[in-house]
């Protein structure tokens, strides 16, 4: 095979860390630099499973949390032929959350361990490299005020956070943290060269596994 499939490229961080502003800059840059790059998001709301997933965001219904998370998990997986395709064409593509968030949130509820939460993103596409946007609780609080939608409140974004970090020892998977605690400029560059980095090492290998 021809040394040029696209990269997989995660962009995780807790709410409000500018991670969608980010991926479609990114997204944007490198269409004007002539690259084949589309942009992803999960939760996709857009599918059948999105609008029970929407549903439950906002809070129109409650589901039981294993159930909310098999359809979280499901969400990726409708999506892997496209994942597979595009990249295998030589598309870049940059996703807003990904499997990470999967397991930070639902492991960060009362009785969810990590090891169960792990277990039905098991095979999905690897990311080539994973962008964690680092925000202090701090930093979060001055960006203003929560939704109203579900997750949404200081305790439980700490706890995610607490997740994400024990995720990030995972060393199978390629994390950088990043500072996101910054203007959206100064933050678009860093993340524009440490993605260039991962798109050329990402181009002769095989599309991993999780
Ligand atoms: P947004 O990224 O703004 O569309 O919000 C999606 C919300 O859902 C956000 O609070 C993170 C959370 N989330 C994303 N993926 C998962 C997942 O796989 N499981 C659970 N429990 N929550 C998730
Ligand atoms: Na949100
Ligand atoms: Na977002």
């Amino acid at each position: 095979m021809a040394c040029r499939r696209g990269a997989l490229i995660v962009l995780e961080g807790v709410d409000r860390a500018g991670k969608t502003t980010q991926c479609k800059k990114l997204v944007q840059a490198l269409q004007q630099s002539g690259q084949r790059a589309e942009m992803l998001r999960f939760p996709d709301r857009t599918t059948e499973i999105g609008q029970l997933i929407n549903s439950y965001l906002e809070k129109k219904s409650d589901l039981e949390d294993h159930t909310i998370h098999l359809l979280f998990s499901a969400n990726r997986w409708e999506q892997v032929p496209l994942i597979k395709e595009k990249l295998e064409q030589g598309v870049h593509l940059i996703v807003d959350r990904y499997a990470f968030s999967g397991v930070a949130f639902t492991s960060a509820k009362p009785g969810m361990s990590v090891d169960w939460c792990k277990f039905p993103d098991v095979g999905l596409p690897k990311p080539d490299l994973v962008l964690f946007l680092q925000l202090s609780p701090t930093e979060a609080a001055r960006r203003g005020q929560f939704g109203v939608e579900r997750y949404e409140n200081t305790d439980f974004q700490k706890a995610v956070q607490a997740r994400f970090q024990q995720l990030m020892r995972d060393r199978s998977v390629n994390w950088e943290v990043i500072d996101a605690c910054r203007s959206v400029e100064d933050l678009h560059k860093e993340i524009k060269s440490r993605s260039k980095a991962a798109m050329d090492t990402a181009a002769c290998q095989p599309i991993g596994e999780l």
